[in-house]
């Protein structure tokens, strides 16, 4: 018996995959298809598989073609399989042609010609492509631009701004260039946002009240009430709306946070999150302070994000302390807050005029979880114990900072049209966040230094 196998992803199926799959069966006796894992096929840079696993392992197994079908889930698998189950050929379509040469020392390598025309990623494309528009004043939307491009289902409709400098200096090749806001939303169907906080609110409403999508950058809004009167229009209007931080998309913190929950380093009783970055110097310039920042919302939505994961947003009591820069725009070079729970504390400290180090610790009664600065875009982290023998490190791919999973997640809640698709951001922390951004821009209850 001459036994086959091969190996691929087979999201959305079509006739160039079942043709292959043919072709491959009719190369021996015995087909074997190795179907890829999500894991896997994010760590080659493959993000916008549509289809879960299962889905795929049951459109394969529909074909009837395959004789046996395996899970591929690591690097260097293939050469394990082939020994494992002795296999005579191994096989793939032709755009890998040179790629598995190295098999030809365990089996037979054949490259079947690739199907012309049809592809996993033209199927996602003709499904929907969303018409993005970017909005707001900042280089990240020249990060999004670029990010949005390894994403399927998506294109760019524009970008809207009102700072005449960042439009001249700052938005590069960017064309369909706007400070119209209306005129973007009539070409489009999902706004990101980072224009300044303070005008989230108002961009945002206008969106969903025009049917189009929201990712806006944390907070969502100034005011807890406007926050939740804004999900309560997307709710109402069957829309998107979530925070873009892009930290809660990413591989590691997502697992970590998981890890964390199994109990592996016994009962949480601290977290403790530091963002700071001395990115732009502000000048006494009130230009500047309109379009600028504050550290608290640049940094304190994303260094809460691990506090209220793990412990919650019900906390008892918590301590603001800031240090400010402008009083009148309420600018703060440095805030720290102290959180504290029933059973847990916690510590964030944030700042865009004072420089730390960016780490993110979890302690547990077991153990803890480091996470090396920057932890807010870490593609690593450490359990660690008090016999250092039996600390594990985890390492998950995380390109582009996590922009471009945060995107493939906006682009799937919006198709679904399942709000709580988002396993990530929910309102709940939506509206934690947004307490708090009221709390410190309106001087409730803070400590100033
Ligand atoms: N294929 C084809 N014609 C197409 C599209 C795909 O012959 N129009 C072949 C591919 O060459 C591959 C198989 O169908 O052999 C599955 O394709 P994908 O699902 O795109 O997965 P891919 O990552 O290309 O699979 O490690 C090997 C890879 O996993 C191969």
């Amino acid at each position: 018996m001459t036994k086959v196998i091969t190996y691929g992803t087979y999201d959305l199926l079509h006739y160039g995959h079942v043709r292959l799959l043919e072709r491959a069966k009719a190369l021996g006796d015995y087909l074997i298809v190795g179907v890829t894992a999500e894991d896997f096929d994010r760590s080659r840079g493959k993000i916008n598989v549509s289809q879960s696993l299962m889905e795929r392992i049951e459109a394969v197994r529909a074909t009837g073609i395959a004789d046996e079908i395996i899970v591929e889930e690591y690097e260097g698998q293939k050469i394990d399989d082939i020994r494992r189950y002795d296999v005579d050929i191994f096989t793939v379509g032709s755009d890998w042609v040179g790629k598995f040469d190295y098999l030809n020392e365990y089996c037979k390598v054949v490259y079947l010609d690739r199907t012309e025309g049809i592809s996993s990623t033209q199927q996602r494309n003709e499904k929907c492509a969303i018409k993005l528009g970017l909005v707001g004043e900042s280089n990240v939307v020249n990060k999004f631009a670029r990010e949005a491009e390894y994403v399927n289902g998506i294109e760019l409709s524009g970008v809207c701004a009102q700072d005449d400098k960042f439009l001249s200096e700052q938005v590069k090749n960017l064309d369909r260039v706007t400070q119209d806001y209306k005129e973007l939303l009539e070409k489009t169907d999902a706004v990101y946002i980072i224009s300044h906080p303070s005008k989230h609110y108002e961009q945002i409403k206008l969106a969903l009240e025009n049917g189009k999508h929201v990712l806006c950058e944390s907070p969502v809004a100034l005011e807890k009430q406007q926050c939740r009167e804004l999900y309560a229009l997307a709710k109402e209007k069957k829309l998107i709306l979530c925070d873009a931080l892009k930290t809660a998309y990413s591989m590691a913190y997502f697992r970590l946070l998981l890890q964390a929950k199994t109990g592996c380093i016994g009962k949480i009783i601290c977290v403790e999150a530091t963002c700071t970055s001395l990115s732009e110097k502000i000048e006494e310039n009130e230009q500047e302070f309109d379009f600028s920042w504050n550290s608290f919302c640049s940094w304190a939505p994303t260094a809460m994000l691990p506090v209220f994961h793990l412990l919650g947003t019900n906390y008892k009591k918590r301590n603001i302390v800031t240090k400010l820069l402008n009083e009148e725009k309420h600018y703060d070079l440095f805030t720290k807050i102290d959180f504290v729970y029933d059973d847990a504390v916690a510590s964030i400290k944030v700042g865009k005029g004072v420089k730390s180090e960016g780490e993110l610790i979890i302690s547990g009664t077991k153990g803890y979880i480091y996470v090396p600065a920057p932890w807010w875009k870490t593609d690593y982290y450490e359990i660690r114990y008090e016999n250092a023998e039996n600390n594990t490190r985890h390492f998950y791919q995380l390109d582009g900072e996590g922009i471009r999973y945060e995107l493939v997640t906006f682009v799937k809640a919006i198709e679904s049209g399942n709000i709580k698709s988002n396993m990530y951001m929910d309102e709940e922390i939506s509206l934690a966040i947004s307490k708090l951004v009221e709390e410190f821009e309106n001087d409730i209850d803070i400590t100033k230094i």
